[in-house]
């Protein structure tokens, strides 16, 4: 008998002796409309990994792959949602759940099932399945990886990538941080100068921007269209995927005062070339939050995710210290410490969000000055503040920076390439637990990996730094604690980098670097810039 090994761990399954080759099956049979378009999916990844064409039909007499609706629906974005029964049997598959999010679930496990080599997309490996029956919901309602396209653009077809990625370990977010000081990535219509002047940086910083200085004197940029982003949100829908878009505010707007200093305190800086926590921060103005809902607008018409990220992490006050402006805001609104400066944006933003009908996620720092209740706060500086969020009555999103920053060194090896600091390896994700002692798990409403990439300009280094931590990750965040202590995700990595190999994603070894992913001597070698963890609190 064929062992199965599957990440994420499902949460119940049961093997049993012998094999169906999908050729024997006459359709997929998807006999609700809204399952017809993952039945379509399927066939065609059947298709181009095995060469098995099986066409769908909304009805079939005979042994057959049938998706199937059951039971009454619940609400979308929750975990019942995601559920699903996949019954792998001698006379066809039947893969049933409540929503069609759980079909879809059901439909990157069976993906796992198959050979690694039908993730090839070309025909070669055998159509054939395992007999299995799997019973599966997942433990946390939000299951993400952030890519950090600001720092560094990628094209439009490199997120799509890791959207199937994201799809094949059964995530349901892929977070898009789009603006940063050192670029903006989407159009927005009304504001030319974002796409004309905040995409675009003139040169970078080469080596580690806390070591001496030195740049590439090469131009850097790029930026999404809208119907780039259609498309973006539309192959991540067709996976049952939320995209949620990050504008950054008010810190972190270096690109944005560039293209329009009239938001800010009169300085004329150019799009940040190197990387850390710069002291610009949008004026407290009526205009900085009009220029934010009419970003905001934008992103709402493209974007589809119940959640829009508004951002709010480091965001230092020095300027609004001296600033009149900020001075004869915090009178009139009896604001009297200058942190609730961000607190007033956090409010007005959180409001806006609110009133497209989405809700607002902020970083952790939007705590420190107030936050209404209903903003969402993903956590990042540390554990302690998934407990303070949670007490203060938010959701939370767990990504705390010792855990899950994935742009962090994966291993002690010299020979790993350049990294913003840290160290997480994989098993130290393995180990993790997102919900930390004294937080309800009710309060939790997932956790999320990042891809920081300050020092991943290129897929190839995205890739590295992604894979394979991500499929550990996933396998915390979906499966239930006595899953995964009964099947460690170590042992299931192993089989799964064959997966990866097939997908040609340019992962880490486990035995450390392949000598091109190296960072060897040159500007990509490693640098041991300290990591200090933030405080408690
Ligand atoms: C902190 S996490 C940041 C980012 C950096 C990251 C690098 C967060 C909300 N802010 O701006 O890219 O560390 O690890």
């Amino acid at each position: 008998m064929q062992r199965i090994s599957l990440i994420p761990q499902p949460s119940r399954l049961t093997p049993a002796d012998g094999e169906l080759d999908l050729a024997s099956l006459g359709a997929i049979v998807a006999a609700d409309p809204e399952t017809t378009g993952p039945a379509w999916l399927l066939s065609d990844l059947l298709a181009s990994g095995t060469g098995l064409r099986l066409a769908v039909a909304d009805a079939f007499e005979g042994p057959a792959l049938r998706l199937r609706l059951e039971g009454r629906r619940p609400e979308a974005d929750t975990t019942a949602a995601e559920a699903y029964r996949l019954e792998v049997a001698p006379g066809g598959v039947d893969l049933v759940a409540a929503h069609p999010a759980g079909i879809s679930r059901g439909i990157a496990t069976l993906r796992q099932l198959l050979p690694p080599g039908s993730l090839r997309a070309a025909p070669g490996a055998g159509a054939v399945l395992p007999l299995v029956s799997i019973e599966d919901e997942p433990r946390l309602r939000w299951r993400g990886v952030m890519i950090d396209v600001a720092r560094h653009f990628q094209a439009k077809d490199f997120v799509l990538r890791m959207i199937d990625r994201a799809w094949l370990h059964r995530l349901n977010t892929v977070h898009l941080h789009l603006t940063d000081d050192q670029g903006w990535r989407v159009e927005i219509p009304s504001r030319p100068r974002l796409a004309e002047v905040a995409a675009w940086r003139a040169e970078t910083v080469v080596g580690h921007a806390r070591e001496d200085a030195v740049y590439d004197g090469t131009p850097h940029g790029g930026y999404y269209t809208l119907d780039d982003l259609r498309e973006i949100v539309a192959y991540a829908r067709a996976r049952h995927i939320n995209v949620v878009p990050e504008i950054n505010l008010p810190g972190h707007t270096r690109s944005v005062l560039a293209a329009y200093p009239e938001l800010g305190a009169g300085q004329n800086r150019p799009v940040a070339t190197t990387f850390g926590v710069f002291e610009e921060v949008l004026e407290p103005t009526e205009e900085s939050l009009a220029f934010a809902r009419e970003v905001l607008d934008t992103v709402a018409e493209v974007f589809d995710s119940p959640f829009i990220h508004i951002g709010g992490d480091e965001v230092p006050t020095t300027q609004w210290e001296s600033s009149p402006t900020a001075a004869a805001l915090m009178e009139r609104e009896g604001i009297a410490e200058v942190r609730g400066v961000q607190a007033w944006f956090t409010r007005a933003l959180t409001e806006h969000v609110a009133s497209l009908g989405r809700r607002a996620i902020g970083w952790d720092e939007v705590l420190d000055g107030g936050a209404p209740g209903e903003t969402v706060i993903s956590v990042w500086r540390n554990e302690a503040y998934i407990k303070k969020a949670a007490e203060a009555g938010h959701e939370v999103i767990a990504i705390p920076e010792p855990y899950v920053y994935f742009d962090h060194y994966e291993s002690t090896d010299p020979g790993e390439p350049l990294r913003i600091h840290g160290l997480i390896t994989a098993e130290k994700v393995a180990g993790w637990d997102p919900v930390p002692p004294g937080v309800e798990e009710s309060a939790v409403l997932g956790a999320q990996c990042q891809l920081w990439s300050e020092y991943l300009p290129r897929p190839a280094d995205v890739e590295y730094a992604a894979f394979p931590r991500l499929a550990v990750f996933a396998d915390v965040a979906w499966a239930a604690p006595e899953a995964r202590r009964a099947s460690p995700v170590m042992d299931r990595l192993v089989p799964h980098l064959e997966r990866l190999d097939a997908l040609g994603v340019a992962y880490r070894p486990l035995e450390g670097p392949r000598p091109w992913q190296a960072g060897g001597t040159g500007a990509r070698k490693r640098s041991d810039v300290e990591f200090t963890e933030h405080p408690a609190e």
